[in-house]
């Protein structure tokens, strides 16, 4: 009995030690994470990516790819059995098929494990037989990011933050009128907790709509599974001093702990602490087309997404990645095939300036990071049109709501991303030399090659960026 109980130990831990083994040794794992606010484009873009690496006729820029070392590329079961696997074939299905359309947004992590096989190049080539790499894939909304300011702040500090930074929003007023009514030392309610909590979270969702993006914590947006339970429900509210037992205070000071403790630290151990190579996509040109505020409080909310990336600030996450971290970053603005490439490089300049900061520091902390303007999924073929006797460069395509084919010209955007970052830093209302516009392309119908996939710009350079190093 006893024998056999130990056996079985020893067993289970050969078996670990072999995967661990075999693991670093023969199979790499790299994995990827994939992030961005809400239809920054995760899904086109990793739908596109797993697609243009099992079919690698428009991957040139992806070393390993043009010289023919990658022998076969499959999906595999993914390493993590509890998280919702990315639905490939179906967003593949939605963007590539007979009508295509882009596939329904998705609200929660999600995972997918390409692997491939290839062959080394340089002094092993003779040496060695191919090897397979597995790519797992991690999509999970930056929204979740933002929560890390959470970790480090008390939630009396919270309250009086969050109180002082909404007050004068319209967004805000009903939540406002009830949390200045509220008495924190009042006997804990918990229709009172459950007013204050839902009319906290309808504030976030029009917050949201008005194109805030400090909209924490993240889960008020996307509760899942978590709807109505305690752990999400509380909200700031005015503090003075130390809570009293059986208060309203000390409740929703207990709750948002547990938020903090059982919501946001488990992400962080179980996900982003485990992530190698890291692709932040960014919805430049939407925001530009928003106006100076939207860019503003897009600018705001990358400094908070990328703090997650120099964990040197924040002392819950340097404890919990003890050494660890992500070893590229690429900031990547999406959708660039609403521009003609003539104005690519501007693109990329304005995305290198609104993650300065925080790349700057992300090379100090030894991440290799990078800046570039891609489209995941090419809508839209480019032309030169005379208007008012100037060549125009413009870009055609099906337009989404109409389905009419258009030519299409976004504006200019400056060579100085000055120009743009700096009024809107100084609080300016609308551009005041142009107007930026974007229209939503629908995708268009594809007639691929064989050993093709879907056309795209630039996804063969960040996929060269984020992991030609180690294939
Ligand atoms: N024209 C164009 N539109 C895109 C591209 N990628 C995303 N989009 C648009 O952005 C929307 C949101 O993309 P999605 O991948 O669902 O964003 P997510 O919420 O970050 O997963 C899509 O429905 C498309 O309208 C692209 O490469 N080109
Ligand atoms: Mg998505």
């Amino acid at each position: 009995m006893v024998i056999s109980r130990i056996a079985d130990g020893i067993w289970r831990q050969v078996e670990n030690v072999g995967d661990t083994v075999s693991e670093t040794f023969f199979e790499p794992v790299i994995r990827l994470g994939v992030t961005g606010l809400a239809r920054s484009g995760k899904t086109v873009f990793i739908t596109s990516l797993v697609a243009n690496m099992l079919d690698r006729g428009r991957m040139p820029g992806l070393l390993a790819a043009s010289e023919g070392r990658i022998e076969a590329a499959f999906l595999q079961p993914q390493p993590d059995d509890t998280v919702p696997r990315f639905e490939y074939e179906a967003h593949l299905a939605a963007m590539t098929g007979k009508d295509p359309h882009w596939p329904e947004s998705t609200r929660t992590i999600s995972e997918l494990r390409l692997s491939l096989k290839v062959r080394p190049n340089g002094m092993l080539a003779g040496l060695q037989g191919p090897r397979t790499i597995h790519l797992d894939i991690v999509d999970y909304p930056g929204e979740w990011l933002l929560d890390l300011g959470l970790m480090e702040q008390s939630f009396e500090d919270w309250s009086a933050a969050t109180l002082a930074r909404i007050g004068e929003r319209s967004s805000a007023r009903d939540f406002m009128d009830l949390a200045r009514e509220t008495d924190p030392a009042q006997e804990h309610d918990e229709v009172k907790a459950q007013t204050l909590a839902s009319q906290f979270a309808s504030y976030l969702k029009a917050a949201r709509a008005a194109g805030y993006s400090d909209c924490t914590p993240g889960r008020f947006l996307l509760p899942g599974d978590l709807a109505g339970s305690p752990v999400l429900t509380f909200a700031p509210i005015p503090t003075d001093g130390p809570s009293q037992r059986k208060s309203l205070h000390r409740e929703m000071a207990r709750r948002y702990e547990a938020y903090k403790r059982q919501v946001v630290q488990p992400f962080f151990r179980d996900h982003f602490a485990r992530i190698d190579r890291q692709i932040v996509l960014v919805d430049a040109l939407g925001a530009i087309n928003a106006g100076p505020r939207a860019v503003e409080d897009l600018r705001g909310a990358m400094g908070d997404i990328l703090s997650a990336f120099r964990p040197g600030k924040n002392g819950f996450l340097t404890n919990l990645l003890s050494g660890k971290r992500v070893e590229k970053i690429l900031f990547a603005a999406t959708k660039a095939d609403h521009l003609h490439h003539a104005q690519h490089p501007r693109l990329t300049a304005i995305m290198e300036a609104l993650t300065r900061d925080a790349r700057d520091r992300a090379q100090y902390a030894g991440a290799g990071t990078a800046a570039m303007a891609i489209a995941s999924l090419r809508a839209t073929t480019e032309a030169t049109m005379a208007h008012e006797g100037a060549q125009l460069e413009v870009v055609r395509g099906t337009l989404l709501e109409s389905g009419k084919e258009a030519a299409f010209y976004p504006g200019d955007l400056p060579q100085d991303p000055a120009h743009l970052l700096n009024p809107a830093r100084q609080g300016a209302k609308k551009w005041l030399d142009q107007d930026y516009q974007v229209m939503r392309f629908a995708p268009a119908p594809l007639n691929l090659r064989p050993g093709d996939g879907p056309p795209h710009i630039r996804l063969d350079r960040a996929a060269e960026f984020l992991i030609g190093d180690r294939l």
